[in-house]
């Protein structure tokens, strides 16, 4: 189950994109179903709409106005993943938007449970839907349920923020795997369960809350490593990369892809890109930065606040530092698709991902795919991507540092060919050790595997997750009429 279910076109293929592709190919393995939200918005009651393509049916359901504002843009967007992201700042708390999370919840809940046979097993994919097992338990389910957060989970002193931050916590502890894309993440959460003394642990990864055992564990996401290699080669006769090769000229590529978003840091990039142009003249004239942003999320202001903010920093480096024959910037809003993507990727000597935060980072494995092992290019990767943990043979920036960002890039661009091979070999082993495959099949395993350790009296500890669900509707519920955000 996830947000949005990628339906396949008539045709029966399967949508592009790692995460679609490995759990389209999971599911056509052992049959089963993708259920979310259509994506489209409809003030009536309507059946779920079930499309059977193989052995995979997609059933997708409408949300109302109301429903998409205050669960999707609303809290999922504007409470869940600014605190995710450790961006306290940005963090909009509306009652209105909280009870809609879990009203919505509730309702996918009601819907899923009319699919649902005894031995189904449930993975529940991301922050929309946190507290989805809660309501399915409460309404007696018992299946295998397995979560896994594609965001980042913060230390305690920031998550604690959140509204309704003890329900969504206590909501995670009625899955039977809770999955995290790393360690750090994991670790965080288990300390904010320590703090609220919510779960006591069993063993190492195992923990128990309320007499359910639940596992806590990181499953690192990776991506289709072969295919992007073999799409990154074929993309030499692709048209755009062609385009974007012959203007080029003999000056050296850098490039940026992200969804634009705050939390993945593209106005300190190009503003690092700016201080490298300004403190080593001699690099002007001689790189161009290729930022591939496609909108996204346009209906929360501050997305709108930021697109103007990284226009507003492409326009004064190009400005500033461009001439009749180079814009050193080339920012572009739309997407371009995966083949050209790999193209671009290949035909750039530099990666540039430096997320302020992130859970994972795909582009950053990505980028490493796509290199030539002749000739790779350097990522430059920032500490707080989860990629981190793994690409540990990037150049590692610390983001919010322009001057040393601006460094990092220098050295990328004068690196020696022996020292890129090294790094590159090195990033490629784990890639090709973790692709989205394995992390499919690592996290599916792990669903399967039964509790057997003996349970010891459950300790005293605050209110259990069955009383707290009911009072967290009363509390946030329809019925409340406070403060509305305009
Ligand atoms: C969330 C977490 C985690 C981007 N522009 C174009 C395009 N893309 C593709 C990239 C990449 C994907 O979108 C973005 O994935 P990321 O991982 O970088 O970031 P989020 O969207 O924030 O994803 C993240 C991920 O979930 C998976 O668990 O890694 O931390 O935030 O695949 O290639 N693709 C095409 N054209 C574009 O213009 N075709």
């Amino acid at each position: 189950m996830s947000n949005r279910v990628p339906v396949p076109s008539d045709s029966g293929s399967p949508a592009a994109g790692g995460l679609a592709v490995a759990l389209n190919a999971a599911l056509q393995q052992n049959g089963g179903f993708w259920f979310g939200w259509s994506g489209n918005v409809s003030e009536e009651e309507r059946p779920l709409q079930v499309h059977d393509f193989g052995r995979v049916s997609y059933a997708v359901m409408d949300l109302t106005q109301r429903d998409v504002d205050e669960y999707y843009a609303g809290f999922a967007n504007r409470a869940l993943w600014p605190v995710c992201h450790y961006r306290l700042d940005l963090t909009e708390i509306a009652s209105n938007d909280t009870a809609g999370y879990f009203r919505v919840n509730e309702s996918f809940a009601r819907r899923l449970a009319t699919l649902l046979k005894p031995d189904d097993v449930v993975w529940i994919h991301d922050y929309h839907f946190i507290p989805l097992a809660a309501y399915l338990r409460q309404m007696g389910f018992e299946n295998r349920m397995g979560f896994f957060l594609h965001i980042p989970w913060a230390p305690y002193d920031v998550s604690s923020a959140l509204p309704a931050y003890q329900t969504v916590l206590s909501g995670l502890t009625r899955y039977d795997l809770v999955g995290f894309q790393t360690r750090r993440d994991a670790e965080n959460f288990t300390r904010c369960l320590e703090q609220e003394n919510m779960a006591r642990k069993v063993s190492d990864d195992r923990w128990e809350a309320d007499g359910r055992v639940f596992r806590v564990g990181a499953f690192p996401i990776g991506i289709e490593t072969d295919l992007f290699r073999q799409e990154a080669r074929e993309a030499k006769s692709n048209s755009l990369v062609r385009r974007m090769r012959v203007s080029m000229e003999d000056k050296h590529l850098i490039i940026g892809v992200d969804r634009l978003d705050y939390s993945k840091g593209i106005r300190q990039r190009i503003e690092a890109f700016s201080c490298m142009l300004e403190r080593f003249p001699q690099m002007r004239n001689k790189v161009t930065f290729l930022q591939i942003t496609p909108k996204s999320r346009s209906e929360v202001p501050e997305y709108l606040k930021m697109q103007h903010e990284v226009a507003e920093q492409a326009g004064w480096t190009n400005g500033k530092f461009g001439d009749v024959d180079w814009t050193p910037v080339r920012y572009i809003n739309k997407a371009v698709s995966r083949t050209s993507l790999a193209g671009l990727y290949r035909s750039a000597r530099v990666g540039m991902v430096t997320p302020l935060r992130d859970g994972m980072n795909l582009v950053a494995k990505e980028y490493v795919a796509s290199q030539r092992a002749t000739d790779p290019g350097v990522l430059v990767l920032s500490r707080f991507a989860g990629a981190a943990a793994e690409l540990d043979s990037a150049l590692l920036v610390n983001p919010y540092d322009t001057e040393a960002t601006a460094n990092a890039i220098v050295r990328a661009l004068q690196m020696p060919l022996e020292e890129r091979k090294e790094r590159w070999a090195a990033m490629m082993e784990k890639l090709r050790a973790n692709t989205v495959d394995h992390w499919c099949a690592a996290f599916l395993a792990a669903l399967a595997e039964e509790p057997t350790d003996v349970l010891q009296p459950p300790v005293e500890r605050a209110a259990a997750l069955d009383t707290a669900l009911p009072s967290a509707a009363a509390q946030f519920g329809p019925s409340w009429t406070g403060y509305r955000r305009n």
